[in-house]
Protein backbone atom coordinates (compact mmCIF):
# COMPACT_ATOMS: atom_id res chain seq x y z
CA UNK A 1 0.00 0.00 0.00
CA UNK A 2 1.37 3.51 -1.09
CA UNK A 3 1.77 5.16 2.54
CA UNK A 4 5.13 7.24 2.33
CA UNK A 5 6.78 9.05 5.23
CA UNK A 6 7.06 12.70 3.84
CA UNK A 7 9.78 15.03 4.46
CA UNK A 8 7.70 17.72 4.21
CA UNK A 9 6.18 17.86 7.50
CA UNK A 10 3.75 20.46 6.74
CA UNK A 11 1.00 17.62 6.09
CA UNK A 12 1.84 15.86 8.82
CA UNK A 13 -0.80 18.61 10.59
CA UNK A 14 -3.60 18.32 8.42
CA UNK A 15 -7.08 17.18 9.21
CA UNK A 16 -9.68 15.22 7.13
CA UNK A 17 -9.13 14.75 3.37
CA UNK A 18 -6.19 16.85 1.39
CA UNK A 19 -5.76 15.56 -2.16
CA UNK A 20 -3.04 16.84 -4.51
CA UNK A 21 -4.33 16.31 -7.77
CA UNK A 22 -3.97 18.02 -11.27
CA UNK A 23 -7.56 18.45 -13.33
CA UNK A 24 -5.85 16.56 -16.43
CA UNK A 25 -4.42 13.71 -14.85
CA UNK A 26 -6.33 10.43 -15.29
CA UNK A 27 -4.57 8.83 -12.13
CA UNK A 28 -6.25 12.07 -9.96
CA UNK A 29 -9.81 11.91 -11.92
CA UNK A 30 -9.80 8.39 -10.21
CA UNK A 31 -9.30 9.31 -6.29
CA UNK A 32 -11.95 12.57 -7.16
CA UNK A 33 -14.33 10.05 -8.41
CA UNK A 34 -14.44 7.69 -5.55
CA UNK A 35 -14.55 10.84 -3.17
CA UNK A 36 -17.27 12.30 -5.02
CA UNK A 37 -19.33 8.60 -5.24
CA UNK A 38 -18.77 8.50 -1.45
CA UNK A 39 -19.68 12.11 -0.84
CA UNK A 40 -16.63 12.88 1.27
CA UNK A 41 -15.58 16.11 1.75
CA UNK A 42 -12.00 17.01 0.58
CA UNK A 43 -9.85 19.56 0.26
CA UNK A 44 -8.07 20.69 -2.95
CA UNK A 45 -4.57 21.11 -3.48
CA UNK A 46 -4.43 21.63 -7.22
CA UNK A 47 -0.90 21.08 -8.61
CA UNK A 48 -0.76 22.94 -12.55
CA UNK A 49 1.40 19.90 -13.90
CA UNK A 50 1.85 22.13 -17.30
CA UNK A 51 3.83 24.81 -15.23
CA UNK A 52 5.46 22.47 -13.31
CA UNK A 53 4.33 22.87 -9.91
CA UNK A 54 4.93 19.10 -9.02
CA UNK A 55 8.84 19.43 -9.74
CA UNK A 56 9.64 21.40 -6.34
CA UNK A 57 11.60 19.80 -2.94
CA UNK A 58 8.41 20.45 -1.39
CA UNK A 59 6.51 18.40 -3.13
CA UNK A 60 9.14 15.79 -3.50
CA UNK A 61 8.67 16.17 0.28
CA UNK A 62 4.97 14.96 -0.02
CA UNK A 63 5.50 12.36 -3.02
CA UNK A 64 9.15 10.88 -3.74
CA UNK A 65 8.15 10.33 -7.12
CA UNK A 66 7.16 13.57 -8.10
CA UNK A 67 3.49 12.93 -9.27
CA UNK A 68 0.02 13.19 -8.70
CA UNK A 69 -2.39 12.16 -6.92
CA UNK A 70 -1.43 12.19 -3.51
CA UNK A 71 -4.19 11.78 -0.59
CA UNK A 72 -3.34 13.24 2.92
CA UNK A 73 -5.63 11.29 5.10
CA UNK A 74 -5.34 12.98 8.62
CA UNK A 75 -1.73 13.09 8.53
CA UNK A 76 -0.99 10.23 6.70
CA UNK A 77 0.24 10.12 3.03
CA UNK A 78 -0.97 7.57 0.27
CA UNK A 79 0.53 8.07 -2.91
CA UNK A 80 -0.84 5.23 -5.91
CA UNK A 81 -4.46 6.01 -7.34
CA UNK A 82 -4.80 2.11 -6.84
CA UNK A 83 -4.05 2.58 -3.49
CA UNK A 84 -5.51 5.75 -2.45
CA UNK A 85 -9.43 4.68 -3.71
CA UNK A 86 -9.15 1.31 -2.67
CA UNK A 87 -8.12 3.05 1.12
CA UNK A 88 -11.36 5.18 0.63
CA UNK A 89 -13.52 2.93 -0.33
CA UNK A 90 -12.05 0.61 2.89
CA UNK A 91 -12.43 3.43 5.20
CA UNK A 92 -15.96 4.60 3.96
CA UNK A 93 -17.44 1.55 3.22
CA UNK A 94 -20.67 3.01 1.86
CA UNK A 95 -21.68 3.06 -0.37
CA UNK A 96 -19.77 -0.12 -1.47
CA UNK A 97 -17.44 0.10 -4.70
CA UNK A 98 -16.55 -3.30 -4.74
CA UNK A 99 -17.80 -6.25 -5.51
CA UNK A 100 -19.23 -8.81 -2.88
CA UNK A 101 -17.57 -12.29 -3.75
CA UNK A 102 -14.18 -13.12 -3.20
CA UNK A 103 -13.66 -13.71 -7.47
CA UNK A 104 -14.91 -10.99 -8.21
CA UNK A 105 -12.69 -8.79 -5.48
CA UNK A 106 -9.90 -10.52 -7.07
CA UNK A 107 -10.86 -9.34 -10.81
CA UNK A 108 -11.87 -5.57 -9.38
CA UNK A 109 -7.77 -5.87 -8.36
CA UNK A 110 -6.73 -7.52 -11.58
CA UNK A 111 -8.48 -4.74 -13.66
CA UNK A 112 -7.17 -2.00 -11.72
CA UNK A 113 -3.60 -3.76 -11.27
CA UNK A 114 -3.61 -3.42 -15.41
CA UNK A 115 -4.19 -0.13 -15.29
CA UNK A 116 -1.37 0.79 -13.17
CA UNK A 117 1.02 -1.80 -14.50
CA UNK A 118 0.52 -0.27 -18.08
CA UNK A 119 0.83 3.33 -17.02
CA UNK A 120 4.03 4.46 -17.91
CA UNK A 121 4.67 2.03 -21.25
CA UNK A 122 1.33 2.87 -22.71
CA UNK A 123 -1.12 5.37 -21.71
CA UNK A 124 1.18 7.57 -20.64
CA UNK A 125 3.60 6.76 -23.59
CA UNK A 126 0.74 7.76 -25.89
CA UNK A 127 -0.50 10.58 -23.93
CA UNK A 128 2.96 12.44 -24.05
CA UNK A 129 3.32 11.62 -27.65
CA UNK A 130 0.20 12.87 -28.91
CA UNK A 131 -0.38 15.97 -26.56
CA UNK A 132 2.42 16.82 -24.54
CA UNK A 133 5.74 16.58 -26.23
CA UNK A 134 7.35 19.38 -27.75
CA UNK A 135 4.72 21.53 -25.72
CA UNK A 136 5.87 21.50 -22.99
CA UNK A 137 9.68 20.05 -22.71
CA UNK A 138 12.23 21.01 -20.08
CA UNK A 139 14.66 23.95 -20.01
CA UNK A 140 18.41 22.60 -19.23
CA UNK A 141 18.01 24.09 -16.11
CA UNK A 142 14.86 21.76 -15.06
CA UNK A 143 16.06 18.84 -16.69
CA UNK A 144 19.13 19.09 -14.62
CA UNK A 145 16.89 19.77 -11.33
CA UNK A 146 14.90 16.86 -12.29
CA UNK A 147 17.46 14.49 -12.25
CA UNK A 148 18.58 15.81 -9.11
CA UNK A 149 14.87 15.48 -7.32
CA UNK A 150 14.09 12.43 -9.07
CA UNK A 151 15.29 8.44 -7.91
CA UNK A 152 13.05 6.77 -9.86
CA UNK A 153 15.21 5.56 -12.71
CA UNK A 154 11.55 4.23 -14.88
CA UNK A 155 10.35 8.15 -14.45
CA UNK A 156 14.01 9.31 -15.15
CA UNK A 157 14.05 7.55 -18.43
CA UNK A 158 10.43 8.40 -19.41
CA UNK A 159 11.38 12.19 -19.34
CA UNK A 160 14.61 12.28 -20.96
CA UNK A 161 13.37 10.13 -24.12
CA UNK A 162 10.36 12.99 -23.50
CA UNK A 163 12.52 16.03 -23.47
CA UNK A 164 15.14 14.52 -25.84
CA UNK A 165 15.22 15.59 -29.32
CA UNK A 166 13.67 12.43 -30.80
CA UNK A 167 10.94 11.99 -28.22
CA UNK A 168 8.77 9.25 -28.08
CA UNK A 169 8.78 7.03 -31.92
CA UNK A 170 6.10 5.79 -33.88
CA UNK A 171 7.86 2.25 -32.65
CA UNK A 172 6.78 3.40 -28.90
CA UNK A 173 3.60 4.24 -30.08
CA UNK A 174 2.65 1.54 -31.73
CA UNK A 175 3.38 -0.97 -29.04
CA UNK A 176 1.83 1.29 -26.79
CA UNK A 177 -1.49 1.19 -29.20
CA UNK A 178 -1.20 -2.65 -28.80
CA UNK A 179 -1.10 -2.49 -25.08
CA UNK A 180 -4.01 -0.26 -24.90
CA UNK A 181 -5.85 -2.59 -27.69
CA UNK A 182 -5.02 -5.44 -25.82
CA UNK A 183 -6.54 -4.44 -22.73
CA UNK A 184 -9.74 -2.94 -24.11
CA UNK A 185 -10.63 -5.81 -26.37
CA UNK A 186 -10.64 -7.73 -23.20
CA UNK A 187 -13.02 -5.07 -21.83
CA UNK A 188 -14.74 -5.19 -24.76
CA UNK A 189 -15.73 -8.90 -23.91
CA UNK A 190 -17.24 -7.91 -20.29
CA UNK A 191 -19.12 -5.19 -21.23
CA UNK A 192 -21.07 -6.55 -24.08
CA UNK A 193 -22.27 -8.77 -21.76
CA UNK A 194 -22.71 -6.83 -18.83
CA UNK A 195 -23.26 -3.19 -17.62
CA UNK A 196 -19.56 -2.64 -15.49
CA UNK A 197 -16.35 -4.59 -15.35
CA UNK A 198 -16.87 -6.76 -12.54
CA UNK A 199 -19.59 -8.83 -11.16
CA UNK A 200 -22.23 -6.12 -12.49
CA UNK A 201 -21.70 -4.26 -10.40
CA UNK A 202 -19.97 -0.68 -10.42
CA UNK A 203 -16.69 -0.66 -9.04
CA UNK A 204 -13.30 0.74 -8.60
CA UNK A 205 -12.18 -1.33 -11.47
CA UNK A 206 -14.58 0.77 -13.61
CA UNK A 207 -13.27 3.59 -12.04
CA UNK A 208 -10.20 2.88 -12.80
CA UNK A 209 -10.61 2.29 -16.32
CA UNK A 210 -13.02 5.32 -17.11
CA UNK A 211 -10.11 8.10 -16.35
CA UNK A 212 -8.17 6.30 -19.16
CA UNK A 213 -10.98 5.71 -21.72
CA UNK A 214 -11.42 9.95 -21.13
CA UNK A 215 -8.29 10.86 -21.66
CA UNK A 216 -7.30 8.94 -24.38
CA UNK A 217 -10.93 10.06 -26.41
CA UNK A 218 -9.23 13.35 -26.06
CA UNK A 219 -6.17 12.61 -27.51
CA UNK A 220 -7.41 11.23 -30.37
CA UNK A 221 -7.53 7.55 -29.72
CA UNK A 222 -10.09 5.83 -31.45
CA UNK A 223 -12.74 3.59 -29.78
CA UNK A 224 -14.85 2.54 -33.26
CA UNK A 225 -14.31 -0.68 -32.77
CA UNK A 226 -15.42 -0.57 -28.85
CA UNK A 227 -19.06 0.13 -29.00
CA UNK A 228 -19.98 -1.62 -25.69
CA UNK A 229 -17.18 0.04 -24.30
CA UNK A 230 -18.95 3.50 -25.43
CA UNK A 231 -21.95 2.44 -23.94
CA UNK A 232 -20.19 2.17 -20.65
CA UNK A 233 -18.76 5.16 -20.96
CA UNK A 234 -21.92 6.94 -21.69
CA UNK A 235 -23.29 5.39 -18.52
CA UNK A 236 -20.45 6.34 -16.35
CA UNK A 237 -21.02 9.61 -17.72
CA UNK A 238 -24.29 10.08 -16.08
CA UNK A 239 -23.58 9.89 -12.65
CA UNK A 240 -23.03 12.64 -10.48
CA UNK A 241 -19.83 11.64 -9.30
CA UNK A 242 -18.10 11.83 -13.15
CA UNK A 243 -19.75 15.88 -13.43
CA UNK A 244 -18.18 16.98 -10.24
CA UNK A 245 -15.71 14.67 -10.41
CA UNK A 246 -13.83 14.84 -13.96
CA UNK A 247 -15.70 17.53 -16.09
CA UNK A 248 -15.59 20.17 -13.02
CA UNK A 249 -11.62 19.70 -13.17
CA UNK A 250 -11.12 19.05 -17.21
CA UNK A 251 -9.46 22.84 -18.30
CA UNK A 252 -12.03 24.93 -20.39
CA UNK A 253 -15.03 23.14 -18.44
CA UNK A 254 -18.36 25.92 -18.85
CA UNK A 255 -16.26 27.86 -21.50
N1 LIG B 1 1.10 4.95 -10.59
C1 LIG B 1 0.74 6.31 -10.30
C2 LIG B 1 0.98 7.18 -11.54
C3 LIG B 1 0.78 8.66 -11.25
C4 LIG B 1 1.12 9.54 -12.46
O1 LIG B 1 1.85 9.14 -13.38
N2 LIG B 1 0.57 10.75 -12.43
C5 LIG B 1 0.77 11.67 -13.54
C6 LIG B 1 -0.57 12.30 -13.88
S1 LIG B 1 -1.76 11.08 -14.35
C7 LIG B 1 1.76 12.75 -13.14
O2 LIG B 1 1.82 13.16 -12.00
N3 LIG B 1 2.59 13.18 -14.11
C8 LIG B 1 3.61 14.18 -13.90
C9 LIG B 1 5.00 13.67 -14.21
O3 LIG B 1 5.18 12.59 -14.77
O4 LIG B 1 5.93 14.44 -13.88
C10 LIG B 1 -0.72 6.39 -9.85
O5 LIG B 1 -1.51 5.53 -10.25
O6 LIG B 1 -1.06 7.28 -9.04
Amino acid sequence: MGVVTPTNKEVLDFKGLHLYHAGVSNCSMRVRLTLEEKKLPWTSHHVDLFNKENLTSEYFGINPKGLVPVLVDDGVVITESDDIIDHLDQKFPIPSLRPTTDSGLEEMYRWMKLAVNNHIGAVKTYIYFHQVQGKMSQSDEQKAAYRKLQSNTELLDFHSKSNSEQGFTQQDVDRAVGILNDCFSKAEKVLTRSNWLVDNKFSLADITWMPLHYTLVRADFSFDQYPAIEEWSARISERDSFKTGVLEWWPGFGS
